[in-house]
């Protein structure tokens, strides 16, 4: 499967630091699949752009990260790539709080197909695997160490 990992541009400041969990998934991703990096602070697109892009390159799943500033930017692309037919999980610190209102549980619309909560290292490989398999689970909870 190809997958496209989408860090949405900071809209607000402006300001452009590359974030760590686009590098830190794609070597956690299991052996036999391609991952796909954009930054959008570096290369922007708008909603039309990324849906003729997963279109264009048969993307199977994508995974979007976001800080609360950029959560706008992160759903409405979510929204266009899901209208593509591309199933969305998505993660980081907003929807870690915000679960309900990334998968439209809040009364809201539904813009992920699955959530992870928190830290993502033990959970995206069963994501990837369910994917593959066309059995996303809504929510991807840490896996919790207890032996402390
Ligand atoms: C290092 C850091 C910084 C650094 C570097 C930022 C950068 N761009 O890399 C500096 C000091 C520059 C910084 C600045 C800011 N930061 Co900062 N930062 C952190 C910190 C301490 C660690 C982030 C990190 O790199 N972790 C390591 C990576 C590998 O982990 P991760 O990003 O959490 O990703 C994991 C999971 O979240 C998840 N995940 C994340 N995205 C996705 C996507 C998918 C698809 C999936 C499946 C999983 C997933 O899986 C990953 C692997 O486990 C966190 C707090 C914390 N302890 O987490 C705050 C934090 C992210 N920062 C925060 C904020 C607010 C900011 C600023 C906006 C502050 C400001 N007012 O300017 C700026 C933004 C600057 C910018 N343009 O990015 C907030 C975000 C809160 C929110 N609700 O969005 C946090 C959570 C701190 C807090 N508790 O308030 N920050």
């Amino acid at each position: 499967m190809r997958i496209l990992l989408y860090n949405p541009d900071n809209g607000v400041t402006r300001n452009f630091m590359p974030h760590l969990w686009m590098f830190l998934l794609q070597a956690l991703t299991p052996p036999g699949h391609e991952v796909l990096l954009i930054d959008g602070n570096a290369k922007p697109m708008d909603e039309a752009q990324i849906a003729q892009f997963v279109r264009d390159q048969n993307i199977g799943l994508v995974g979007i990260g976001a800080m609360t500033r950029m959560v706008a930017k992160a759903y409405r692309m979510a929204d266009a790539i899901r209208a593509a037919g591309v199933p969305v999980v998505m993660g980081g610190p907003h929807v870690t709080e915000e679960a309900d209102e990334a998968l439209g549980r809040d009364g809201g619309p539904r813009h992920a197909d699955a959530v992870a909560l928190g830290e993502a290292d033990e959970t995206w490989p069963q994501i990837v695997k369910d994917a593959v398999r066309g059995a996303l689970k809504e929510i991807y909870a840490p896996v919790q160490n207890h032996n402390s």
